[in-house]
């Protein structure tokens, strides 16, 4: 939908006037899987679809909250935005974003109509949720004036995943929407959020998505799962050597205290951890060189891993990634984001993305009997006002 079609029909539902129009990306990771909430470095750029959220501020004291992509709509008192609602609501992301900026005192002193779109196919791990908390925040921010940063958006988005949708995740993907630049990947290190915009000059190749249509939820439980795991492997290696986090170990200090860890499956977990962040410090490195073969060898080996140690794939992501990597000009492929069903990302040869598209199309239908669905990725810019 272009942003006229939408500006009519936030006319059509609330009256004529002017409204403000901002957009926050989705996001696709090259590289760095299950890293970000251990302290380690992630490699995600923001993409050209994402959330679009159009307000106006009124002169009561409830906001209206409508999405075209949604059938449920809400209507809440300002002073009553403090608590989600039930689980699974969309509107908790939302009203988790505008519950951080009152706890920091930042009261709307008016209501407001608001409209959302977004183009993210939900549920596949591309962060749709995270563009509509990062469009949520940034409109908040700029209409009641709050003069937060960027940055501080993000970390409210964090907080209301973690607090409105009881998803415990690390920041890449509200980092990814709100900070990301057109053509640039983001190395991030997400101990102290320290970044560099990566230019992502792939020559002669294309980064396509492969969305599995298997859904892919992480209120389920199993990313929750993973996360505590973590935290168990710091427990064990803790006595012996102290780290908050698995990212303080290079994969050889691991090497030497993993026996610390009792448990193999809590031992397997750390061991991807250790080796990924090793793993996106190289690709990094590599693809500076426009080193795109090594690259890709190195998004091969984070794929096996989530398969073998972090147990995060499952049969439709590694169906679809073995059938890409069948293809001649498929330099790389891996899932992407927190998996459990969702999206895989590939870098394939310019003149193979056809072939690629029509072939591991194919023969994913043939496995699972769902029909998958292909994106060249446009790299696009962080949340912003853009009308
Ligand atoms: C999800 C989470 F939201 C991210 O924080 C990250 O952990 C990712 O899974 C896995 O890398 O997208």
């Amino acid at each position: 939908m272009q942003v006229k079609e939408l500006k009519a029909e936030f006319e059509k539902l609330y009256g004529q006037g002017v409204c403000h129009v901002y957009f926050s990306p989705g996001r696709v990771n090259l590289i760095g899987e299950h890293t970000d909430y251990n302290g380690g470095f992630v490699f995600p750029c923001a993409l050209s679809f994402g959330t679009y959220c159009l307000i106006r501020k009124t002169d009561n004291n409830y906001i209206q909250l409508r999405s075209l992509n949604q059938d449920k709509t809400y209507k809440l008192l300002l002073e009553e935005i403090n608590n989600p609602l039930e689980k699974g609501n969309w509107a908790n992301y939302v009203l988790g974003v505008i519950a951080q900026f009152k706890k920091d005192g930042l009261i709307p002193d008016c209501g407001a109509d608001v409209l959302f779109w977004g183009n993210v196919p939900n549920g596949a791990g591309l962060s749709s949720s995270a563009s509509l908390e990062v469009v949520t925040g940034v409109a908040i921010n700029e209409e009641y004036n709050f003069g937060k940063d960027q940055l501080s958006i993000v970390k409210y988005s964090q907080k209301a995943e973690h607090e409105f949708a009881g998803v415990m995740c690390g920041i890449m993907d509200q980092f990814a929407s709100g900070m990301g630049q057109k053509d640039h990947a983001i190395y991030l290190n997400c101990d102290n959020l320290e970044y560099e915009l990566v230019p992502v000059n792939l020559e002669g190749a294309k980064i396509v998505i492969g969305n599995t249509n298997s859904p892919h939820s992480l209120d389920e439980g199993k990313y929750n799962e993973r996360v505590a795991e973590c935290r168990a492997a710091v427990k064990a290696i803790s006595p012996s050597k102290m780290i908050a986090n698995l990212g303080e170990l290079c994969p050889a200090e691991f090497n030497s205290l993993k026996n610390l860890i009792d448990d193999d499956v809590i031992r397997r977990r750390a061991r991807h951890v250790i080796n990924e962040i090793e793993r996106t410090q190289k690709a990094v490195v590599e693809l500076k060189k426009g080193n795109l073969k090594e690259f890709g060898q190195l998004m091969n080996g984070s794929h096996d891993s989530l398969r073998d140690d972090y147990e995060v794939t499952g049969h439709e992501l590694d169906t679809m990634v073995d059938a890409a990597r069948k293809i001649e000009g498929t330099i790389g492929s891996r899932m992407t984001g927190g998996g459990f069903g969702g999206s895989t990302v590939s870098l394939v040869k310019d003149e193979y993305v056809e072939d690629f598209i029509e072939k591991v199309g194919k023969e994913y239908t043939e496995k699972t009997g769902i029909v998958g669905e292909f994106y060249v990725a446009e790299i696009g810019d962080g949340g912003k006002r853009i009308e």
